[in-house]
């Protein structure tokens, strides 16, 4: 009897949380899903006397500490202090180190070794010490994302962890030119982004509705052209200055920024900027709705192209990512004979920048340059056509990775006229074998694009973003061998705890069991 009672009140205890030993290291949620995971004997437990050690005297390798202890010590209440170390191994602390050359892990891999003692987290280089430090974040409890001190058992599961990308580019695309959203926004966007190992902040800058960045030579762009937005708000527009911190702020996080400049059409708010950039000479009038296709550039006019020139100089200056997106997508109202030869006059002028060009899909109509690279959003022809050029695809497929698609009919934000993706059907696809002739050595990378036609603010950008995003992390991260929506939907449940601990306005998909 006694006996029965004990072990009653020790299966209870197990079950109640904060004394049940943390699952081992191949029992972990990690989204995405790491290469390889070996689980070992023990666990690491963080204190007050953790200490975060970076090797050698490295500027670039401290604030990757610092980055991890920002992430650590507000919840922990431990505040983890980050100091240099000749490479020896010190007790209790956590290790951050350049290896020598494995190969395996490229770029962006990493290798993380926990052991009761240590924990040890090497790269090649120290983007994948920032990746690696996003696993540490993951395998320790949800509460750890909090920002003021929790009670929780701080234990890492013991083990090895060997992890690298399938694909060298994974993101996003952020429409700041049909709703405008602020510089701080965009930088919460950036640090979830961060969380799941994705690299890339694509910016839709300019579209009919407002024009985004400010351009020196061209100052109405802002201050006409940025003045609205859709449904007549005041819009907006990022300064120099301003769009070089979001820069900043993502390289800190290893996420490059692509400014993206559509035309020639979606140009509505450039045309009623400066009436010398339309055929007829009269400004256009401001746009607020939604209707895409029916504005375009003065292809023959001199004027276009020093503009362009200018736009595109102006942006290379700000940039210090290789690539300035030229848009191209649904130029309706441009004859196709005016079309291609402009596509291909403006990859010209982005060559003189020193820049490669990226454009939507349409582009593949043109002759592409050697360094073009076409983002696939709708036409398998178009991006088919790309490849038979030699150019390199990035897959933003608006029927499985477009994060402004509504999820089911009951779904208030968003459009759906590329259909519906619930949270299995943005998951479920693989891009080496989604169009017929593009393989895996043909992309880049995976970006999901959010249109802000409907979405006004962070919140709603949260809602249509989580909880799809870590599945385009993952599609962009893992291997698809390892990949199926049965297994990835309970991890992804698991990383609900997660999005609450950060305060992200989910969508609760009736498809996964999200845990409290
Ligand atoms: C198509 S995707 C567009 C955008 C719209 C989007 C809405 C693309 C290259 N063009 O102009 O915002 O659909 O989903």
């Amino acid at each position: 009897m006694l006996k029965s009672i004990l072990v009653l009140g020790f299966v209870a205890l197990q079950m109640t949380g904060s004394i049940v030993q943390a699952a081992t290291l191949d029992k972990q949620t990690i989204i995405p899903k790491p290469v390889s995971v070996v689980p070992a004997k023990g666990t690491f437990k963080l204190s007050s006397k953790t200490a975060i050690f970076v090797v050698g005297e490295s500027a670039e390798l401290k604030q990757i500490g610092s980055f991890l202890s920002a992430k650590l010590s507000p919840a922990t209440g431990f505040g983890l202090k980050v100091k240099t170390s000749d490479g020896k191994k010190v007790a209790g602390s956590i290790v951050l180190s350049l290896s020598a050359n494995d190969t395996q892990l490229g770029d962006e891999g990493y290798q993380l070794t926990i052991s009761n003692n240590n924990v040890s987290l090497t790269a090649n280089k120290p983007a994948g010490l920032f990746n690696g430090v996003q696993t540490i974040r993951q395998l320790l409890p949800a509460k750890i994302e909090m920002t003021t001190v929790q009670k929780a058992s701080w234990e890492l599961p013991a083990g090895t962890i060997r992890d690298y990308p399938e694909y060298s580019f994974r993101g996003v695309m952020l429409d700041v030119a049909r709703h405008f959203f602020q510089v701080a926004d965009v930088k919460r966007y950036i640090d979830l982004i961060a969380g799941y190992k994705m690299n890339v902040m694509h910016l839709h800058l300019a579209d009919d509705q407002g024009w985004r960045i400010e351009i020196k030579k061209w100052p109405n762009l802002t201050t006409i052209g940025g003045s609205t937005q859709v449904g007549g708000g005041k819009g907006g527009f990022y300064t120099q200055e301003e769009y070089k911190d979001i820069v900043k702020y993502a390289a800190e996080r290893y996420i490059m920024i692509i400014p993206e400049i559509d035309m020639p059409g979606h140009t509505n708010a450039a045309l009623a900027s400066y009436p010398e950039l339309n055929c007829n000479d009269t400004a256009t009038k401001l746009y607020t709705g939604t209707e895409v296709g029916f504005s375009t550039l003065c292809t023959d006019k001199k004027v276009t192209y020093q503009f362009i020139t200018d736009v595109m100089s102006e942006l290379a200056s700000i940039t210090p990512g290789p690539y300035l997106h030229i848009g191209g997508d649904e130029s309706h109202v441009t004859k196709l004979e005016d079309y291609i030869p402009f596509v291909n006059k403006v990859q010209e002028i982005v060559a003189r920048t020193g820049k490669k060009v990226i454009g939507w899909d349409e582009i593949a109509l043109s002759t592409l340059q050697p360094n073009t690279f076409v983002q696939y959003w709708a036409k398998a022809y178009n991006a088919q056509r790309g490849v038979k050029q030699g150019a390199k695809v990035i897959m933003s497929p608006g029927a499985n990775a477009y994060l402004d698609m509504q999820y089911d009919t009951s779904t208030k934000l968003g459009l759906h006229w590329a259909g519906y993706i619930e949270v299995d059907k943005g998951y479920s696809w693989d891009p080496a074998t989604l169009v017929p002739g593009i393989g895996k050595e043909n992309i880049l990378g995976v970006i999901a694009p959010l249109w802000s036609e409907t979405i006004t603010n962070m919140k709603e950008i949260e809602y249509m973003v989580f909880p799809r995003l870590p599945g385009y992390a993952e599609i962009g991260w893992s291997s698809p061998a390892g990949r199926s929506w049965s297994e990835y939907k309970v991890r992804l449940g698991i990383q609900g705890e997660r999005f609450k601990a950060l305060d992200i306005n989910y969508y609760p998909s009736k498809l996964v069991t999200w845990s409290k």
